[in-house]
Formats: structure tokens, sequence, C-alpha cells
């Protein structure tokens, strides 16, 4: 017994403790309840009595050498820890960090600008508070068109001339005005417009317009433009149709459907049933708004389209309310973390 306790010694005086984990075991291993310790005082009751003063001794100076290395061991990883934390047990469980999540939004605006970046539409941004001009008046309303109207436009106070934006187009005319064609790009940014908030309007939303000024700009130029995108953004076998509208700003107008991405035109109720649903106003710009920024319509033509971002994110999403983007819960947003 007492070579055994001298040979447990040296194993002792030479170990050394890697990490605060290692300390630990080795104190469950010899000095723990059912450690070697305890163990070898178990054995000692059976040393005979002429042994049992040397046995004795030894196991002593066992036992208060393992206190000590426990005690150094403990100490050295407190000093460690505290001076650089350059101690990490990767065994322990880790503290769960929350990471935000990027509103859907966001996420299908970001995914609009990709596409029309690849067809070297670069991105134009300006102002939210505009005045008549460049909202209304270049943009061809007419002096008593209703949008112009207190019930649709958020004007200031003081003020009739100066109103929230309620489209981007007057950062087109703005572009118009400081560039000469050719000229490309889109124009994203928040839009307000003065109506009672439902499931399918608000007050504040989000559009991506786009403008394409040249020679020879035509209205197919248009629409396989729109196609590409329709396809980028939903899948490759979207389908799209255009139907005659009015806005003042181009002529001709039109509004565009692509074939319904839910039942793929089968008929559903979030496309009523008719196989399609719309997404986007477009048309040729009218030549009198080119006049307005002193392009000369006889030698340039151009197309543009405005796309609501919220309504291509209820698409893309099966959202069924717009109300929804704007409350910021929580429980709604983290449901958003990849990419479209
Ligand atoms: C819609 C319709 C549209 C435009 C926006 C535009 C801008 C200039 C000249 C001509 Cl400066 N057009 N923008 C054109 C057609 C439609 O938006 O319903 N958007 C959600």
């Amino acid at each position: 017994m007492k070579d055994r306790i001298r040979q447990i010694i040296e194993e002792v005086k030479e170990y050394r403790a890697g990490s605060e984990y290692d300390a630990e075991a080795f104190r469950i291993k010899y000095l723990g309840k059912k450690g070697l310790l305890n163990d070898l005082f178990a054995d000692f009751k059976s040393v005979l009595a002429e042994d049992r003063k040397e046995t004795g001794q030894l196991l002593n100076d066992l036992k208060s050498l393992l206190q000590k290395r426990v005690d150094q061991f403990k100490a050295g990883f407190k000093s460690q820890e505290a001076s650089s934390a350059s101690f990490s047990d990767l065994s322990l469980p880790v503290d769960f960090q929350e990471t935000g999540s990027r509103h859907p939004v966001s996420i299908v605006l970001n995914k609009m600008i990709e596409v029309f970046n690849k067809l070297g539409f670069p991105v134009a941004e300006d102002r939210e508070i505009e005045d008549d001009w460049h909202n209304f008046t270049a943009l061809n309303f007419p002096l008593d068109h209703p949008a112009r109207d207190m019930q649709d436009t958020f004007f200031i106070e003081t003020n009739p001339d100066i109103a929230l934006r309620t489209h981007t187009s007057s950062v087109q005319i703005r572009y118009m005005e400081k560039h000469k064609p050719p000229l490309r790009a889109i124009f994203p940014g928040r839009v307000y417009r003065n109506e009672a908030i439902s499931a399918r309007a608000h007050c504040l939303f989000h559009q991506v317009e786009g403008l394409y000024v040249d020679k020879n700009v035509s209205f197919a130029d248009l629409k396989q433009t729109l196609l590409y995108f329709a396809q980028e953004m939903f899948d490759a076998n979207t389908k799209i149709r255009l139907r005659p509208s009015f806005f003042p700003f181009t002529e001709p107008s039109a509004e565009m459907d692509i074939s319904c991405n839910i039942c793929g035109g089968k008929g559903c109720n979030i496309c009523k049933y008719t196989g399609w649903v719309e997404i986007l106003g477009c048309g040729m710009v009218d030549p009198a708004v080119l006049e307005n920024c002193n392009i000369d319509s006889k030698e340039y033509t151009g197309f543009a389209f405005g796309i609501g971002v919220e309504r291509m994110a209820l698409l893309l999403y099966q959202i069924n309310d717009l109300r929804l983007f704007f409350e910021n819960d929580l429980r709604f947003l983290k449901q958003f973390r990849s990419v479209v």
C-alpha cells in the first residue's frame, strides 16, 4: 500500500490541468466522495499495526498535496479568466444571442433592386417632401386632378405648394432635369397618401418606379423588361399580360398582371379565380412630361413603370393584411429570415 501511495504522489506532482474543466475532473477523481483518497482511507483500516504510522503519514502527505494542487489549478484559471478572458470552455452551453431579421418589405425591395441592377438600372433617390411642380405639375396632372385634393395628399399646413410625395415619380422629374438622355434608373422609396388605413391601403408605403429614356425606346422594350422582372421575382414560368389603363404621365398606359403565383393560373382566392394578379402600372412617358424636363420629345422616347413594394411582398409571402408590415410585431417579423 505504501508503494501505491508513493506512486500516486508522483502522478499528482506531474499532473498539469489544461483547463478549468480538467482541474474539476482532477478534484473529483482524487478528492471526490467516491474518489481515490477516500478509497485509500478505507483500505487503511486493514493495514497492519507496524505499518500504520508510516502509511498514515504518507496518506496525510497525499491529502495535503492534493488540496494544494486543486487550489493552485483553480486560482490559475481564475486569474487567467480575469486578466484576458483567454480561457473559454468549449464544452459549456452557449448563451443564445437573439439576432435581428430583415423586414419583409426590405427583403423584397432589395431583391427588386438586384433584378433591375442586372438590367443596367442604377438606383436614384431624393427628398420625400416635395413641391407641387415635381409631384404633380411636371407630371402632367391637370390643376383640378383629384390626387391634388386634401383628401389624397398630405400638404404642409402653412404652404399649399409643399406636400409629402405621393409617388417617387417626383424623383424621376428631378433626375431628368439633371441628366440628359440616354438615361435609365430605378427610384425606390417611401410615399405617402392620405388614406384610411385598412387591410389593403395604408398612408405610408414603398414604391419602386423605373425610367428609360433614349432614341427609339419602344413599348416592346417595356414589355420585355417587365417580363424579365416578373420571371426573376416569381419563377421562370410566370406569364404576363398588359391591360390598357390611364395615368396622366404616360401615353399609352397599361396595368400589368402576372399569372397567379399561388395556383399557377388554375384559379384561387388570391387571384379571385381569374388566374391573374395585378402587380404594376406602366406606359410610355407622355411627350409633355419629357418637354417639362427639357428633353426633346421628337428625338427621344421613354418608358416608365411604378411598382408597389408591399403589394409584391403580400404576393410573394402570401400575406393578407398590409397592416402587418407596419405594426412591428416581432412574432410576425421573425418569420422572414431568408431571402426571397
Ligand atoms: C402605379 C403606376 C406608374 C409611372 C408610374 C412615371 C414617371 C415619370 C413619367 C412617366 Cl417621371 N411615368 N411613372 C408610370 C406608369 C405607372 O405607376 O400604379 N404604381 C403602383
